[in-house]
């Protein structure tokens, strides 16, 4: 079992549920367990090109039982299935799953780089830092000291937790 996480992002429609649903869908995946669920983060967009609504971000820890191309596509699956629009173009998203971390595997194919190169934004350091503040980004370094680094604004703890 390789020890990963899980990025989950949305803004728009009912955000809260959608990241529910997401986290239902993932439990009841094949070869795949939940061990922990940050607390969630309500952010302003970043690396957008037009203006587009706050995202409610948090990050999920799994234990998966496959290859990582595997686990990118089941959390396809459980996009499309939750309704995913706007595809590509960084438009906003009914529910958006990336692979932070898979293990400390270092992957660069077309469709598919770990770690995520998203990694390094703040909600996405915070998300990681409630489960695992010790773990290490290959390349990168530990949770705990990036996230010292890290800019915050553009982030608040939302008041209901999934
Ligand atoms: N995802 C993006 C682009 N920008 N900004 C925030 N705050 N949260 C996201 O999940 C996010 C983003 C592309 O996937
Ligand atoms: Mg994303
Ligand atoms: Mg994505």
């Amino acid at each position: 079992m390789t020890r990963s996480f899980l990025s989950l992002g949305s803004n728009l429609g009912a955000r809260l549920g959608y990241l529910r649903a997401a986290v239902e869908a993932i439990e009841r995946g094949p070869l795949i367990e939940v061990a922990g669920i940050s607390k969630v983060y309500e952010t302003m967009p970043v690396e957008v090109d037009e203006e587009q609504p706050d995202y409610l971000n948090c990050v999920v820890e799994v234990r998966y039982g496959a290859a990582a191309v595997e686990l990118l596509r089941f959390c396809q699956g459980v996009e499309a299935a939750l309704g995913r629009t706007g595809k590509g173009g960084r438009l906003p998203r009914t529910v958006d799953i990336d692979i932070l971390l898979f293990g400390e595997e270092v992957i660069e194919r077309p469709h598919l780089v770990v770690p995520h190169p998203g990694i390094l934004r703040a909600f996405n350091l915070r998300g990681l830092a409630d489960l695992a503040p010790g773990v290490y980004i290959p390349g990168r370094g530990a949770v705990r000291g990036l996230l010292a680094g890290a800019d915050l604004s553009g982030i608040r703890e939302f008041g209901e937790s999934l």
